[in-house]
């Protein structure tokens, strides 16, 4: 597998600014040396251009705004994005996005389902199902699930509905937070979602196991989007959002490693995000490192 990295310097889609210097933090916590130690070759297409919140014109004002941040940004971002994670996976290259805020992952899903029916896999404290018209925030961040699936005024939204993804074949993990029309919302779809009672319960190996069952039932192809959030921040300090009761360090990589057991078996992994990462919420960039070792192990990387 040949790894091609892309970031994306986002942060257009959540309030705590910080978030944009995810994509260096992690490559600066060694990213291409750790997935090279796991026999993983990777090559690196840099950080695709983003605008600043500064930049803008308050002249330009978009008619969504209030409801939605900046978003006509997003998809003029998201566009470029869903092209580069396009091409990567025609120049059969695995495409490893990395954040940048949760709002990206409308583009990496978006060029990942381009050519393929794919399932997903979302990690995340957050629902990521709220719509303009539901968002108490007004941050995209808070909006990707909806947006990729076309949910409430995000029906007509063509940038962002991906084409090859259906409700069935979308897993939430760990859930823990979410706003009250999300929750209506996600009752009312088909997507399945494993809260972190579930893991609580059952263990988080066998939650992993439903959710690929979820995102591979008759599909060509799985995407791992992982928000850090997911973490308990006493792992991942280094977040915009942080929810207390999330995963441990330990149970953060069994998932990821039964995520890449099931890819070693039956070749399912298609494309991975991490997101989320917060330079200047982190603590002398330990959640930077953890989101390496943690797309390591995705990738493959094992002790023995
Ligand atoms: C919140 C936060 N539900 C919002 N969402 C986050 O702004 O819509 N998602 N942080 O990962
Ligand atoms: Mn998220
Ligand atoms: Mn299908
Ligand atoms: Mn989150």
């Amino acid at each position: 597998r040949q790894v091609q990295i892309i970031g994306v310097p986002m942060d257009l889609g959540a309030d705590r600014r910080g978030v944009d210097m995810g994509s260096s933090t992690i490559r600066y916590a060694g990213l291409a040396d750790e997935l090279e130690a796991a026999g993983v070759e990777t090559t690196d297409a840099g950080d695709l251009p983003v605008p600043r919140a500064e930049e803008r014109d308050p002249e330009t004002v978009q008619p969504n705004e209030g409801s939605a941040k900046f978003l006509q940004e997003t998809a003029e971002v998201c566009t470029d994005l869903a092209d580069e994670v396009a091409e990567t996976l025609d120049a059969g290259q695995f495409p490893l996005v990395l954040g940048g805020d949760h709002s990206i992952a409308i583009g990496t899903v978006t060029g990942a389902a381009r050519d393929a029916d794919i399932g997903v896999i979302w990690f995340d404290a957050h629902g990521d199902f709220n719509t303009p018209a539901t968002s108490p925030s007004g941050n995209v961040h808070g909006m990707p699930l909806a947006a990729l699936l076309g949910i409430g005024d995000f029906a007509d939204t063509e940038w962002a509905n991906a084409p090859n993804l259906s409700e069935e074949n979308v897993a939430i993990v760990g859930l823990r937070r979410l706003d009250d029309a999300e929750r209506e919302a996600i009752r009312e779809s088909d997507v399945t979602a494993f809260t972190m009672s579930d893991i609580d319960e059952r263990g988080v190996v066998p939650v992993v196991e439903d959710a690929l069952d979820v995102a591979t039932d008759g599909t060509d192809g799985v995407h791992v989007s992982l928000d850090m959030d997911w973490l308990d921040p006493k792992e991942a300090p280094g977040v915009g959002t942080p929810v207390r009761g999330g995963v441990t360090y330990r149970e953060a990589h069994s998932a990821l490693e039964t995520v890449a057991e099931r890819d070693e078996t039956e070749d399912i992994l298609r494309t991975l995000e991490v997101v989320e990462v917060n330079a200047i919420l982190d603590h002398h960039n330990e959640t930077a490192e953890l989101a390496t070792e943690l797309a390591a192990s995705a990738l493959g990387k094992r002790i023995l």
